[in-house]
């Protein structure tokens, strides 16, 4: 397996040769865990900038909801909600991701000063996506999603999900690559929660491995996810435990990256973790 110790981003680089911690900013009204509480910029800006200050690496800001069943929002809107966040958290230095699967956005976002686009489609809904990265030197997370988020739950059995879930990645970076992009630009994510049973999310959790051997990053986003509620009984603001558990379980296996709402928990149990891996 090849190590990566630095993803290529615009602008700079992020090191991973410690855990690198993604703080979620949704300026949604519907996401499914914090909807609606940061639609205001300067509100939006103050929690991003507290977040760093938690143990943040990079900021994920979303402006469209991916919860299963969520309506798809047109690239002005979008941007409407991401516009008054990007260039003022760029100019403070924070490595901004932003989280979309529409080229329009994505290029706005990168000329406001974002480092990192991060598709959830996987370059599916706007393939044009990697060659903007690949000319830009924008960072790149390719997730894997089967369907898009308003149907994804309707069909959620797959024969091998590892195999599948692989073979995908596999595809999507090599499409990227083509396009123009760098391997150190890339970052692989299993997607936890997008047309996945519960018991689908734990085993590609179990065999992280698996993806890591592809020799990308791997990240992962099981931030409060109904997945851990189906085991703890809990809603979706009470998982904060089962997260720490997917997220120490996903970096045991070999995941570098990891999308968290609560920040500093989660940077203290990855560190603790990571300290304890090396010390072995
Ligand atoms: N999960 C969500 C959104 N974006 N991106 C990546 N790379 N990986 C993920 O697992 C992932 C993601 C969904 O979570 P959240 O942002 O909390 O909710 P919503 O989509 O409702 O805004």
């Amino acid at each position: 397996m090849v190590r990566c110790t630095e993803w290529q981003v615009r602008g700079g680089v992020v090191s991973l040769e410690h855990p690198v911690v993604l703080g979620i900013l949704n300026v949604t009204p519907d996401s499914f865990s914090d909807g609606a509480r940061y639609t205001e910029p300067e509100t939006a800006v103050e929690y991003a900038l507290a977040l760093v200050e938690a143990g943040a690496d990079v900021i994920d800001v979303g402006g469209e909801s991916t919860r299963p069943g969520a309506a798809p929002v047109g690239p002005e809107e979008e941007w409407a909600r991401l516009s008054g966040v990007v260039e003022p958290l760029a100019r403070r230095g924070v490595t901004v991701s932003i989280d979309t699967t529409k080229l329009e956005v994505a290029e706005r976002a990168i000329d406001a000063g974002a480092a990192i686009v991060n598709d959830v489609s996987g370059l599916r809904a706007s393939p044009a996506i990697a060659e903007l990265c690949a000319r830009t030197g924008t960072g790149l997370v390719i997730m894997h999603m089967r369907g898009e988020p308003r149907t994804m739950q309707n069909d959620t059995r797959y024969d091998d999900i590892a195999g599948e879930v692989v073979g995908w990645l596999r595809e999507r970076a090599e499409f990227a690559r083509q396009a123009g992009c760098e391997t150190a630009q890339l970052v692989i994510d299993p997607g936890l929660g997008f047309g996945k049973s519960a018991d689908g999310n734990l085993e590609l959790l179990a065999r992280t491995g698996e993806i890591a051997a592809l020799g990308y990053p791997v990240l992962v986003g099981p931030s409060r996810k109904s997945f851990i509620g189906s085991i703890a009984g809990a809603p979706a603001n009470e998982r904060l435990g089962g997260t720490l558990a997917a997220c120490v379980a996903a970096l045991e296996r070999g995941a570098r990256l990891f999308r968290v709402h609560d920040v500093g928990p989660a940077r203290q149990a990855l560190d603790v973790a990571d300290a304890i891996r090396r010390a072995g």
